[in-house]
């Protein structure tokens, strides 16, 4: 019977983790993967590792010291987010000592490099989750990077939830107090005669 009741809290516990919202687990955050680059064709090459950056803008000034694992030159990276857009304008942004490309839902949208300057662009997103993914290369001497983008976002610093999150959270909320009460009652059962 306390098997029994075991067995059942842990499948609550897990329904309960199952259901968390994206948002709650990190939506937005910018998987960061730092490449050496191949000194020719400038592409990249050997995976060096890979950090997490929080959501949403980013800004990183090395000048010329070290990027990632000792690399001052001839790195770059390629930083991902999945993150969930309200739909409508948006505007981004981008700077880059040596260059930098932005790409949504695996189409560039934004390009540019030291000697361009400042890039900024416009561009209607549909309601949804989307992909971004920020290509930055560093080839020799001073290294620098900005990225940013309207905030008229959700799931990110400021969780203005869309209804669907609120429906999710109140099937969470009652999933949680479900499995409270079955507890409770399975306790009674197997530990108070
Ligand atoms: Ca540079």
């Amino acid at each position: 019977m306390r098997g029994l009741a075991v067995i059942t809290c842990l499948i609550f516990a897990i329904l309960c983790v199952g259901f968390l919202p994206e948002n709650e687990m990190g939506e937005g955050e910018w998987n960061v993967r730092w490449y050496d680059l191949n000194k020719l064709t400038l592409e990249y090459e050997t995976l060096l590792g890979t950090e997490t950056w929080p959501a949403g803008n980013f800004s990183y000034n090395w000048k010329t010291g070290v990027l990632y694992e000792k690399r001052v030159n001839y790195v770059g990276f390629i930083a991902t987010s999945s993150l969930h857009f309200d739909g409508g304008k948006y505007k981004f942004r981008a700077y880059a000592d040596d260059s930098i490309s932005v790409r949504l839902d695996e189409k560039e949208i934004l390009n540019t490099t030291k000697a361009k300057g400042w890039a900024e662009v416009e561009i209607e997103i549909p309601k949804g989750l989307h992909i971004l993914e920020v290509r930055y290369k560093e080839t020799c001497c001073s290294a620098r990077v900005s990225f940013s983008f309207s905030q008229n976002r959700t799931g990110l610093e400021e969780n203005t939830s869309s209804e669907s999150h609120d429906f999710l959270k109140i099937v969470i909320v009652l999933l949680i107090i479900v499995a409270v009460v079955a507890a409770v009652f399975i306790f009674k059962k197997v530990f108070i005669k």
